[in-house]
């Protein structure tokens, strides 16, 4: 589809800041796949030599090793880059992320990372956070009902990730509640929040990561930098 051709535009962008040595954090969802088919493309042509990926679920291990992208696990190295998607973009280029439920992996990785280039279609563009997106939210499964207790507590709706007969499973065994945010919220005060509460394990929010977002549109790939 046309939103389909946009997603590989903007991922091919961010793949052209990748150079041959480079150790990469690859992102997850159907945009970071692009990126992940990109980089398999040009190491097969021999643009790029030598990159070194770390997977960012098990999703993206497999289809980096299919397109012959090499994979480690992450260590304390940084990387140079990571690729990945988000769910929602801000002006100050702030994220929701995991709606592709790979949310902690994601932080792991892209927290130890140079620079974190985000790409995206242009439907992902906010003015403030939790405008079309849910939070979610990652929490142990022991206890769920409880720390969901606590959740709403602080005012959250929403509810378990569940689509199907049982909950939504994340490549770490826990479960995923997609928090309904209240209209008006400061992020670093809800992460702070959310960190401290018992039972969540962490949040699709990332603040202060993104370094540049390429967003792709119908009339072109504009770049976005903080
Ligand atoms: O962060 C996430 O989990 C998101 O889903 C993100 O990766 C975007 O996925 P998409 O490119 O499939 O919209």
């Amino acid at each position: 589809s046309d939103l389909e051709a946009l997603k590989k535009e903007a991922a091919v962008r961010a793949v052209a800041l990748v150079d041959s040595g480079m150790r990469v954090g690859l992102g997850t969802g159907s945009t970071a796949k692009y990126a992940i088919e990109e980089l398999g493309r040009r190491l097969a042509g021999g643009e790029l030599s030598g990159i070194v990926g770390v997977a960012t679920s098990e999703a993206s291990d497999v289809l980096a090793r299919q397109v012959g992208v090499p994979v480690e696990p992450l260590d304390p190295r940084p990387l140079d880059i990571a690729i990945d998607g988000a769910d929602e973009i801000d002006p100050r280029l702030n994220l929701i992320k995991g709606l592709g439920g790979a949310l902690l992996r994601e932080k792991l990785t892209e927290v130890q990372a140079r620079r974190l280039v985000i790409i995206a279609d242009h439907t992902k563009i906010v003015t403030r956070l939790g405008e079309k997106a849910p939070l979610p939210v990652e929490i142990a499964r022991f206890g769920f009902l409880s720390t969901i207790e606590r959740l709403r507590e602080l005012g959250l709706g929403g509810r378990l990730r569940q689509p199907g007969a049982q909950p939504y499973l994340t490549d770490n065994g826990n479960y995923i509640f997609d928090a309904q945010l209240p209209a008006a919220f400061e992020p670093e005060e809800m992460q702070r929040q959310l960190k401290g509460t018992l039972g969540v394990v962490e949040t699709g929010l990332f603040l202060g990561m993104a370094e540049r977002a390429f967003v792709a549109a119908p009339d072109g790939v504009r770049e976005l930098t903080r």
